[in-house]
């Protein structure tokens, strides 16, 4: 009876949210023509390549580094001495101290044991050498095949970061440098509503002559410069990661800041049809010696979102928030505005805990109308981890929720939830791009 069909239904959704393949809406990942830190038998390595890939990358993330400065401190390994020590021994020392010395219980360091157990290596075996003997064998471009396959990932969104001088080099000097299929290229500009009179001044030395008043025909030059980094990289949606105290007051607050977004970014990406993504509550380098690893979060103004999405409704908005305390509000604001998906549970969101509560407040909030999970992976392996949690988790939020509906006498048919699992997976960001 009811029991009995509670159990399939729970294996159906399982199932379903197994096989359903992904299109990741935000990584930091690259195909091998932008170099690769790690070579294979047929590719050379490439010590600023941009694709990270291997052990090595997956002990070294940058979630690991901090979390092995709280057990080996600054006052016994200087900060200095760390970054200095190649990538291999780094790896060593985060290995030996946050995997051998006490058990990896971390959410970044279970990512690594899944990956491993994923990829079809045995996380008993311990042995570190062993598992970087078998990447050493690996070719980059087949492994992200590889991956891809085993992690359900169907597209890799990139974040093409213009302002930094590595890529935008690798852009500049190879028009074609992005154009690998299983990739899709997104523009990011950070400095550009973070700090415009330092933008404005790169700017000019690339040719798009703008000075730090923004007068009008810097305006014309920046947003020629948007334009043409969109052409570049064949940008589906612009992107920016944006601090806690980012505020948008509305059409009369005259802070560079706020005119840059409404002069120069979304006219330009409402002209193209484009997206615009919005990351909002990361605290820059709070701690710069972590490098990566140094920022952390706050809570962030929901209402300058919601002033966005009403002041704008030409534009689309895409947005992630990273503290805890913000994600209701902006659950809420996603009920008042089509032209607002809220999506992710961003860097320090995306623990167990924490992606379940989420979820499932925006499915109960929202329904079927809002993208649960980006990867946000940086070494290209953690795809596998990153998905094979979340997957988990999405689904266990699923199951519940239809046995809820289904205790009044609703029945949901496998065609059903195949249909909602792909909105959640591919589907919503698909037709929000589209708009
Ligand atoms: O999640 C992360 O790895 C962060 O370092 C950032 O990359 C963040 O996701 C961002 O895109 O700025
Ligand atoms: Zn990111």
């Amino acid at each position: 009876g009811a029991e009995r069909r509670a159990s399939e239904l729970a294996a159906t959704v399982r199932r379903v949210v197994g096989e359903q393949s992904v299109w990741d809406m935000h990584t930091h990942l690259y195909p091998p023509t932008f170099g690769t830190t790690l070579g294979g038998p047929k590719v050379k390595s490439d010590p600023n390549g941009l694709l990270l890939w291997g052990v090595d990358e997956l002990l070294t993330y940058h979630y690991l580094v901090a979390e092995v400065f709280r057990v080996v401190p600054a006052t016994e390994l200087p900060y200095a001495d760390f970054w200095k020590m190649g990538k291999q021994a780094q790896a060593d020392h985060i290995w030996k101290h946050l995997f051998l010395d006490r058990s990896p219980i971390s959410e970044a360091c279970r990512g690594v044991l899944t990956t491993l157990k994923n990829l079809g290596l045995d996380p008993s075996d311990r042995d570190l050498k062993g598992y970087r003997n078998w990447f050493a064998e690996q070719d980059p471009s087949d492994h992200i095949d590889r991956v891809m396959e085993t992690a359900g990932v169907s597209r890799i969104t990139m974040t093409n970061a213009v302002f930094d001088d590595n890529e935008r080099e690798r852009w500049l000097a190879d028009p074609k440098v992005g154009a690998d299929p299983r990739f899709a290229g997104v523009l990011r500009f950070d400095p550009l509503l973070r700090d415009w009179a330092g933008a404005a001044k790169l700017l000019t030395e690339w040719g798009y002559d703008a000075n730090a008043d923004l007068d009008a025909s810097s305006v014309e030059s920046a947003q020629r410069f948007v334009r043409d980094w969109i052409d570049r990289v064949g940008a589906i949606y612009c992107a920016v990661s944006l601090p806690p105290e980012f505020r948008y007051g509305g059409a009369d607050d005259n802070s560079t800041g706020s005119r840059v977004l409404r002069e120069v970014v979304l006219p330009v990406l409402e002209e193209r049809g484009l997206p615009f993504a919005m990351m909002i509550g990361s605290r820059m380098q709070v701690n710069p010696s972590l490098g990566d690893a140094g920022d952390m979060g706050g809570l962030s103004d929901v209402v300058s979102v919601v002033t966005l999405c009403r002041e704008f409704p030409g534009n689309r908005f895409f947005c992630t928030m990273l503290a805890r305390e913000n994600q209701h509000e902006l659950a809420v604001a996603a009920r008042k505005f089509g032209n607002l998906m809220v999506f992710g549970c961003w860097w320090f969101l995306n623990n167990p805990s924490l992606v379940d509560e989420i979820t499932r407040m925006r499915i109960e909030l929202l329904g079927l109308s809002c993208i649960p999970q980006h990867s946000d992976a940086r070494v290209l392996d953690q795809l596998i981890y990153k998905w094979d949690h979340s997957r988990e988790l999405i689904a266990t939020v699923l199951v519940d929720k239809y046995q809820d509906a289904e205790k009044t006498g609703w029945r949901v048919t496998d065609d059903e939830i195949r249909r909602d699992v792909k909105l959640l997976f591919e589907g919503n960001f698909a037709s929000f791009l589209k708009g």
